[in-house]
């Protein structure tokens, strides 16, 4: 899976050639500051085309607090491991991934408090490699508690990555929908977002993934399609207290997602300090988030990988001008 020319340290891999399940792990590392997040990258070889189709975890709670993963065109440096945490100096806009500046991003794994091993759909693969933009895979891990590394302990959590070499028909991907926008100081806020699918792509729904920080309440996605009559029905993909663990969940309805459908998704953050909270990277800011996972049955997943809104005050559902009209407000 690895390109051997440029990242050996990873070089127990199956030999079998067609299938296996790589180690991507830390690389012995020692955090010394509470709140860390480091990651570290591994080129794909860029010669073959693989499939990801399972995610195994090597980590345990009392060590990470989280663990991400990312397919990337570019990395974010090609060092062994980096801070990439916080990046106080990042806007809003620029999002706090770990993929190189305007590189192919998105996050194909979650992991949080000792969550178990994750397979893919049947036949389902994330395409990396050779034959995709994802060129890079990046580990962060959050180290929260840096106690037992005192003694100079070292760690190495990390994910097994079942793959195959095997072409596989149906292609994960993730489409990630949020808001910008600012939150007034003590008023419970509504962040929405929506979208059209434009692309003549049938997406077969599968998983979801909520993030906001400490205020929020609720994330909710639906899948919102005009009727005969013009009359929108909803259908919930996903909804969750964000602040229970923050990893990929199997959608609440698998309905297929279909071209002229919207997508369409709702935060609630409850803004209790004296203060405007605004979107933004760091634990002063919020954010609100609702990651979708999708495969597409024969053909390329979507181009389209981001559906993001201005937010409040500028853009609820019910924006005249977006042409959502008569959402109602569901909570
Ligand atoms: C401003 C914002 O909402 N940032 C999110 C979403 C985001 C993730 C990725 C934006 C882009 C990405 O390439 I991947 I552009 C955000 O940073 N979310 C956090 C992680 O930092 C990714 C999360 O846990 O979902
Ligand atoms: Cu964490
Ligand atoms: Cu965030």
């Amino acid at each position: 899976l690895v390109d051997q020319g440029m990242y050996r340290r990873n070089s127990y891999e199956s030999a079998t050639g067609s299938t296996g399940s790589f180690p991507f792990l830390m690389p012995l590392v020692s955090p010394k500051t509470p709140d860390l997040y480091l990651c570290t990258p591994i080129k794909v070889d860029p010669t073959t085309t693989y499939y990801i189709v399972g995610f195994n975890p090597n980590a345990t709670m009392n060590t990470a607090h989280h663990m991400l993963l990312y397919g990337c065109g570019e990395p974010g440096t090609t060092k062994s491991t980096w801070n990439c945490g916080e990046m106080a100096q990042a806007t809003a806009e620029e999002k706090a991934s770990p993929c190189g500046p305007r590189s192919h991003s998105q996050i194909l794994y979650a992991w949080a408090r000792d969550a178990q091993k994750v397979s893919l759909p049947a036949g389902v693969g994330f395409k990396v490699g050779k034959d995709s933009p994802t060129k890079y895979l990046v580990l962060q891990v959050h180290y929260a508690h840096v106690d037992r590394f005192k003694d100079g302990s070292t760690d190495d959590s990390g994910v097994f990555l079942d793959y195959t070499e095997k072409p596989l028909q149906k292609l994960a991907g993730t489409l990630l929908l949020g808001t910008d926008g600012i939150i007034p100081a003590m008023k419970t806020e509504h962040m929405e977002s929506a979208c059209e699918i434009t692309e003549n792509k049938v997406l077969f729904p599968f998983a979801y993934r909520v993030h906001t920080h400490e205020m929020g309440k609720v994330v909710a996605g639906y899948r919102v399609r005009s009727n005969s009559e013009g009359i929108q029905e909803w259908v919930q993909l996903g909804k969750r207290d964000p602040l229970t663990p923050q990893m990929f969940y199997n959608v609440t309805n698998t309905e297929p997602i279909l071209s002229g459908d919207q997508l369409a998704m709702r935060c609630t953050i409850k803004n209790t300090r004296h203060r405007i909270t605004k979107i933004g990277p760091t634990n002063e800011d919020e954010m609100c988030n609702f990651y979708l996972m999708y495969y597409v049955d024969h053909g390329e997943t979507l181009d389209m990988k981001y559906c993001f809104s201005q937010g409040p005050p500028n853009y609820y559902w019910s924006n005249p001008d977006t042409g959502l009209h008569n959402i109602p407000h569901i909570e």
